[in-house]
């Protein structure tokens, strides 16, 4: 087994090695672009001019990113600056097409990209203003989404620039290759870097892999500098979910290359220390992978029916014997030496981080608020198998779903070390008076509904195999310091099986009271649609402050949707409308977009699995929801 899976690390690795130059797509410029003297119009692998006109299609739908900086902060004056359509901006954005933005945010601008000659660009034309210069227009009122190289192709020397005349800017942009259209990559952004940016923080915003990003822009290193363009390749046009600041701080920081660089020498060096990082991060993890994999194959086959039972935040309690404890030990282990982005903690750190798990640092159940690096995390204690749920974790890396960081393993018990978020469950702030008077109001609730819509639309559609949650309720939805939501507790979650419109049978029937779809209580069936059921409930609850339980008993045990459906269809529609939502709302909401909102639960809460919408479908619903909310 061992040998067979070391055959495979191999095999897969030099199939990797092989075959990576084939996906080199667009070369990253870097500075080069702020050099204006020296326009390399004669490398056309190499250019500040644009990007290379080797794409499937000649001309596409493409996007870019802008930050907000007056007297370009709002969207008209965005549109009008990047020759965008004010109505698609703002919808992307999630914000009105009046709406001024606040200073540095990040929009997403579409634009429509095309072929002029050898490079793509996409036009606009820019009124020159007094002072400027092609590198000013190109890296200061552009940001980067030009270059001075570019303007000067386009419009001719930059000795005559007339303050009043019109010049033709081509943005960077870029279609995609037939490669990355083959692997499910059918949409480019231009992203501009920001200072502080690297490019797994990137990858984690648009949560698309470190990998596909370097390769996209044969980057060989993490070498990017402010103001340049990044192509970052996307499964799904971007969202406003996207344009959110990642948290600042994450306790976990991977361990810096040396830093010695001072001769050019030097820098050769340090380009061989990154091709022996990648390739070796590429070994590892196919190491991680086998091991997780053996591991997960091995378990299955001794127990073929196990599945991790547990309620929100509680721990399993499976009985411990020698044999189990000694697998985790080396399980642990082989771990410890491989996974990169996930740090082996010591119990030692975690008895420090947590006071020795203490009451005051409690969180809820096992899991505990604990201080490391400056920074807090909160650490789940679990008594069972966590091997699924860190595979799982390890590999998905989205805004909306809670990060692991770290593991432990002590005296049969597991730690998992996860990103804290302050604002904590979403239960807390719906039921409980925790918040002492603080309410969520209507547009939160929006952006909260939408969040866990994106997060759970990203793992059934965008993990690799797709995952079934199987646990989504108030309790598993975290908030963070911007009451953004995000998605915890994936011990239940399992891969769902079979095509779209299939169901696998499970015998082992889990999963919070309330928030079960009745095909699953019933049969057993297990399905992405499980998550659509269980999430309908979720925005119920918030929609109208109760749990669904009680709702459930008040209505006299009435199966939620008929409840609804005998809500939209009173004689006295408006009166009970309002009388169903929640009071602490005041009344402050749009009441044609409640009813929007009633229907699509309406929707989710449907009894025959294959009449809900998908979670895309979803997302898209509520993201048009909350744009209307903000014009309201
Ligand atoms: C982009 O292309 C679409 C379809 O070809 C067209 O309707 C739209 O007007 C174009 N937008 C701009 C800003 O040129
Ligand atoms: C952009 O402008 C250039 C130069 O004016 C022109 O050749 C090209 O056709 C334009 N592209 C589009 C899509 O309008
Ligand atoms: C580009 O613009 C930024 C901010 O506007 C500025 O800090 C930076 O120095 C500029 N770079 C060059 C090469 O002019
Ligand atoms: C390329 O063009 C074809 C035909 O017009 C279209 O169906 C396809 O979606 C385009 N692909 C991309 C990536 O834009
Ligand atoms: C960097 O180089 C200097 C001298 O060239 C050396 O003293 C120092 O130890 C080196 N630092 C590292 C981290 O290699
Ligand atoms: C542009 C590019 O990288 N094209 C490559 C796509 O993949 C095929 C084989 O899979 C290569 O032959 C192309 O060069």
């Amino acid at each position: 087994m061992a040998f067979l899976s070391f055959a495979y690390v191999l095999i897969t690795l030099f199939i990797l090695c092989f075959s990576s130059p084939i996906h080199a797509q667009q070369p990253y410029v870097g500075l080069a672009t702020t050099d204006c003297n020296n326009a390399d119009t004669t490398s056309n692998s190499n250019s500040a001019l644009g990007y290379s006109c080797n794409g499937l299609n000649k001309s596409c739908r493409a996007y870019l990113t802008f930050r907000s900086q007056p007297p370009f902060n709002t969207v008209a004056s965005i549109s009008t600056l990047l020759g965008s359509e004010p109505s698609l901006l703002s919808q992307i954005n999630s914000v009105s097409e009046t709406a001024t933005l606040e200073t540095n945010r990040l929009v997403i601008v579409p634009v429509n990209c095309s072929c002029s000659g050898q490079y793509y660009q996409s036009n606009t034309t820019y009124t020159i203003q007094n002072g400027d210069t092609y590198l000013f227009i190109a890296n200061n009122t552009f940001q980067g989404l030009s270059t001075c190289q570019a303007l000067e192709d386009q419009n001719g020397s930059p000795t005559n620039l007339i303050i009043g005349a019109g010049v033709t800017v081509p943005l960077r942009c870029a279609c995609p290759t037939e490669n990355q259209t083959d692997e499910g990559f059918p949409f480019l952004l231009s992203y501009v870097v920001a200072e502080g940016d690297t490019v797994s923080g990137i990858s984690s915003r648009f949560g698309v892999d470190t990998g596909g990003i370097l390769q996209a822009n044969s980057l060989s290193g993490s070498n990017i500098f402010p103001f340049t363009t990044l192509l970052i390749p996307l499964e799904n046009p971007p969202t406003s979910s996207q344009t959110v600041e990642p948290p600042s701080s994450t306790p976990v920081t991977p361990p810096s290359p040396p830093a010695n660089s001072s001769s050019e020498d030097g820098s050769n060096k340090t380009w061989i220390y990154i091709v022996a990082g990648v390739l070796g991060g590429i070994t590892l993890t196919l190491i991680f992978g086998a091991i997780i994999f053996c591991k997960f194959f091995y378990t299955k086959k001794k127990e073929p029916d196990s599945v991790v039972v547990s309620g929100s935040f509680q721990a399993n309690e499976k009985p411990m014997n020698k044999k189990f404890d000694e697998e985790s030990q080396d399980f642990l282990e082989s771990i410890s030496g491989v996974a990169q982005s996930l740090k082996v903690y010591s119990f030692k750190e975690l008895q420090s981080a947590t006071d020795n798990f203490s009451f005051t640092c409690r969180i809820q159940g096992s899991v505990y608020r604990g201080k490391i690096n400056g920074g807090f995390a909160a650490i789940k204690k679990v008594n069972g198998d966590v091997s699924k749920e860190i595979a799982l974790l390890n590999k998905i890396n989205h805004s909306n779903l809670i990060l692991l960081s770290g593991v432990c393993f002590n005296e049969g018990n597991w730690y998992l070390v996860y990103e804290y978020a302050v604002n904590g469950t979403l239960s807390d702030w719906v039921f409980s008076n925790k918040n002492e008077g603080q309410y969520l109001d209507w547009k939160q609730r929006i952006q909260i509904a939408l969040d866990v819509a994106t997060g759970l639309n990203y793992l059934h559609s965008f993990t690799n195999p797709p995952h079934v949650h199987k646990d989504i309720n108030s309790s598993n939805v975290l908030l963070d310091s911007d009451l953004r939501a995000k998605i915890a507790n994936f011990s239940m979650a399992r891969p769902a099986e079979g095509q779209e419109g299939e169901f696998a049978l499970t015998r082992h029937v889990v999963g919070t009271k309330g928030y079960m779809a009745p095909e699953y209580l019933e049969n057993g069936l297990v399905s992405t649609k499980l998550d659509v059921y269980a999430f309908g409930v979720l925005i119920l609850e918030m929609l109208t402050g109760k749990e669904a339980a009680a709702l459930h008993a008040e209505e006299n045990n009435m199966h939620l949707s008929d409840v609804l459906n005998a809500v939209l269809t009173k004689e006295d529609g408006e009166e009970s409308l309002r009388h169903f939502i929640d009071p602490t709302l005041l009344g402050n909401y749009p009441l044609e977009l409640a009813l929007l909102v009633i229907r699509l639960i309406n929707g989710c809460l449907k009894k025959d699995p294959t009449d809900r919408p998908t979670m895309h479908e979803i997302e898209h619903s509520l993201s048009n929801i909350l744009n209307a909310s903000f014009n309201w």
